[in-house]
C-alpha cells in the first residue's frame, strides 16, 4: 500500500475500494489547527465524488488520534477569529458526516474534544484498548462546538451525554464499548487489522445497497417514524428495480455468487437517494 502525504499532517493510502487517512501530528497528539481542519474539509469534498472508494478508514498516529482543537490557536484569538474557526470546523465535520462512503474511525489513542467529535461523524468507531475518549471543553470554561452536544446525545441519550460533557471526564475503551460509542476494542496492534477487515467486508457488499443503507438510516433517524418508514420502502423499491437488486436475487436462485455492478458510483447512489426523497416529499 503506497502512502501519499497530501498535507504535512495527513497521510493517504488506498487498497482497492478502501482508502485510509491517517492524521499525523504526534508532537501535539493530533490536535487540529485551522490549516489541518481546512485540509480535512478539502479531502472530504474530493472523496465524496470518488466513485472508486466505498469505505474510508480514519485514524491517527502514536498515542493521539486527535486530542482536540489546537488550544494554542485559541489563546489570544479574537472573537472574529474564533467564530471563523467554528464555521470552518462545522463545514469540516458536516463534510465527513455526509460522505456517501462508509466511514470507520479507528481510534488509536486520545480522541478528545474535536477529535471525539470527528469520530462521532463516522459510521463506525473502533477503539484501541489504550484509547481515551472525551469532551473536556468544560475544563477550559467552554463547551463542545463541533457537534459533540448533539451527535453524542443522539448516540447515548441525554443523561449519559450530560454526564460526559458536564464533567469532562474521559471514557476508557471498555466504557466506550459498553456505552455504545464504539463497536469493539482491540489491543493496539490489532486495531488496524480489525478496521481493515471490517472495511473489506463492507466494500464487498452491493454498492448501491451499501450507500442507500447508510443514507436511509442517517436520514430516517432524524425524521418522524411514519416519514422514515415510507422513505425506507421507497429506497427498497429503488433497489429492487436496480441492476444490483435483480442480480442479487438471480444469483441466489441460480446458486452462484452475485456480481454486483462495479461501475455503480456512490455519487450516482446519492443522486438516486435525493430523487427518492423528492418523490417522497
Ligand atoms: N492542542 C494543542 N496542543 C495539544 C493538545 C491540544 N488540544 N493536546 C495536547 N497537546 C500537546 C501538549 O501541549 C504537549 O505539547 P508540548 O510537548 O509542546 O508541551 C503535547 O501535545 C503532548 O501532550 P501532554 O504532554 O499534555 O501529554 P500527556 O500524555 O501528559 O496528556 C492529554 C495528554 C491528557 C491529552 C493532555 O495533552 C490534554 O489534556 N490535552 C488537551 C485535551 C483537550 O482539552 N482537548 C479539547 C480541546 S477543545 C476542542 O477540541 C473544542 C473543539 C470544538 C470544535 C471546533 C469549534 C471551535
Amino acid at each position: 500500500m503506497t502512502e501519499n502525504r497530501i498535507h504535512p499532517h495527513l497521510v493517504l493510502s488506498r487498497q482497492g475500494r478502501v482508502s485510509e487517512l491517517r492524521i499525523d501530528r504526534q508532537e501535539a497528539l493530533g490536535a487540529l489547527n485551522l490549516d489541518i481542519m481546512q485540509a480535512l474539509r478539502r479531502f472530504a469534498s474530493s472523496l465524496r465524488s470518488d466513485p472508486d472508494c466505498r469505505v474510508l478508514i480514519l485514524t491517527g498516529t502514536g498515542k493521539g488520534f486527535v486530542a482536540g482543537a489546537d488550544i494554542s490557536g485559541y489563546h489570544g484569538a479574537s472573537q472574529a477569529e474564533f467564530d471563523g474557526f467554528q464555521r470552518m470546523s462545522r463545514e469540516t465535520f458536516d463534510a465527513f458526516a455526509s460522505l456517501p462512503q462508509i466511514t470507520i474511525c479507528a481510534v488509536n489513542g486520545y480522541a478528545l474534544g474535536g477529535g471525539f467529535e470527528l469520530a462521532l461523524c463516522c459510521d463506525f468507531i473502533l477503539v484501541s484498548e489504550k484509547a481515551k475518549l472525551g469532551l473536556p471543553e468544560i475544563k477550559l470554561g467552554l463547551l463542545p462546538g463541533g457537534g459533540g452536544t448533539q451527535r453524542l446525545t443522539r448516540l447515548v441519550g441525554r443523561m449519559r451525554a450530560k454526564e460526559l460533557i458536564l464533567t469532562g471526564r474521559f471514557l476508557s475503551a471498555v466504557e466506550a464499548v459498553e456505552m455504545g460509542v464504539a463497536i469493539r476494542a482491540q489491543p493496539p496492534d490489532g486495531l488496524m487489522d480489525d478496521a481493515r477487515g471490517l472495511a473489506r467486508q463492507l466494500a464487498e457488499q452491493a454498492p448501491l445497497a451499501l450507500a442507500e443503507g447508510k443514507r436511509v438510516i442517517d436520514d430516517g433517524v432524524e425524521a418522524p417514524l411514519a416519514t422514515a418508514l415510507t422513505f425506507e420502502q421507497r429506497v427498497l423499491g429503488g433497489l429492487f428495480a436496480s441492476e444490483d437488486g435483480r442480480e442479487g436475487i438471480a444469483a441466489f436462485i441460480e446458486k452462484r455468487p452475485p456480481e454486483f455492478g462495479a461501475s455503480t458510483s456512490v455519487a450516482e447512489t446519492k443522486a438516486e437517494t435525493a430523487t427518492a426523497k423528492e418523490r417522497h416529499g
